[in-house]
């Protein structure tokens, strides 16, 4: 036989041997990542334990990613090697992707909804090609209360995870930032008819939960949390405006047993277009990895705005070398890399 067939035949065995090892082991089929050595190979499916995200070992699992930027305004950053850049260079491994309801071409309010599920649909596979998690962020902001777009939002979860219900590396995040006069009543009620529609069909899927102000008001969700498992509830915080005392409230709210995720943070203020506190960033991510608190940083795009991590002049969507990052781009880079 020569070297080819070889090849070949050994290959075949491996594929046969590797789905007989995951049938005889119980084990859902549940991804197929490229390589062994991926976050959700060695990770799996995850929970919430407590107070803490845990992966399929039972052991504290703290998600570290990239926020897209709205994926209506930049859809180019939504690519296979741009998540290859962020899970091999920046060694993150998860991916939020950010669909705004209500701006301009926001999901519920004019733009194209097929395109903007086809775009949704890319970055989940491409999260689950290179065995990364992914958040679909149902990115409520302008439109307030969630329960503005509920319709939409009961079937855009509904399609996704009837979609999704076999993929454990996705998580569903179902209102970003409730804010003004979006009570945590009204934020209640909403996961209340959304949560049982998720689990219908993916009954362990971890829900993140927006909270009031900007998802600021976690004591709020703390004093009266859902009546459901496998939640996180979440805290944004852009380091050159909320500082220790928002820091304390997490600290408070776990002592009382909430599981809080950060789905998104900036190192700058919350404009996403202020100055930089680096300072204020690293005491915030260093309490995280101390409580093993995921978080996500606000946004993979050349936006001109100190919160986009690629500099404007900057028209490459992957492979990003330190001249193609912008000051906080730079520094978060520094930030995950320093974790491995
Ligand atoms: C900002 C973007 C900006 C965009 C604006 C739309 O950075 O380019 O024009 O949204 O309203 C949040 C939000 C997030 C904001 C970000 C910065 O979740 O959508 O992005 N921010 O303001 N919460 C606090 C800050």
């Amino acid at each position: 036989m020569n070297h080819q067939k070889h090849r070949a035949l050994f290959a075949l065995l491996l594929t046969v041997f590797l789905l007989a090892a995951n049938v005889f082991s119980g084990a859902k089929l549940k991804v197929l990542a490229d390589t062994p050595d991926t976050p959700f190979s060695i990770h799996g499916a995850l929970k919430v334990d407590g107070t803490n995200l845990v992966d399929s070992r039972g052991e504290k699992f703290q998600l570290r990613g990239m926020s897209t930027h709205g994926i209506a305004w930049f859809p180019q950053y939504v690519n296979r090697e741009a998540f290859q850049t962020l899970r091999d260079d920046w060694q993150v491994n998860c991916i939020r992707l950010a669909l705004y309801t209500e701006e301009y071409n926001g999901y519920c309010t004019g733009g194209n909804q097929d395109e903007l599920k086809a775009l949704v649909k890319k970055g989940v596979d491409y999260a689950t090609e290179l065995g990364m998690y992914v958040i679909l962020d149902w990115h409520v902001l302008n439109d307030r209360d969630p329960n503005v777009h509920k319709e939409d939002a009961l079937k855009f979860f509904q399609e996704m995870s009837a979609l999704y219900k076999d993929h454990a590396n996705v998580l569903y995040e179902i209102c970003n930032e409730p804010n003004s006069y979006a009570a945590w009543d009204s934020i209640r009620s909403y996961g209340k008819e959304v949560i049982p529609v998720i689990r219908a069909n993916d009954p362990d899927a971890v829900i993140i939960v927006g909270t009031p102000t900007w998802s600021q008001d976690i004591h709020q969700a703390a004093a009266n949390p859902l009546e459901y498992d496998n939640l996180l509830y979440a805290l944004h915080f852009y380091a050159a405006t909320h500082t220790d005392w928002l820091r304390d409230r997490l600290k408070t709210c776990v002592a009382q047993g909430l599981p809080v995720f950060v789905s998104e943070f900036g190192t700058c203020d919350a404009s996403g277009n202020g100055g930089n506190n680096f300072d204020q960033a690293r005491q915030w991510l260093q309490l995280l990895d101390e409580y093993s608190i995921g978080y996500c940083c606000w946004n993979l795009a050349n936006k001109a705005e100190s919160s986009s991590v690629i500099v404007p002049e900057c028209s490459k969507t992957y492979g990003w070398s330190q001249e193609d990052l912008s000051e906080s781009g730079k520094w978060i880079f520094e930030y995950f890399r320093s974790h491995n």
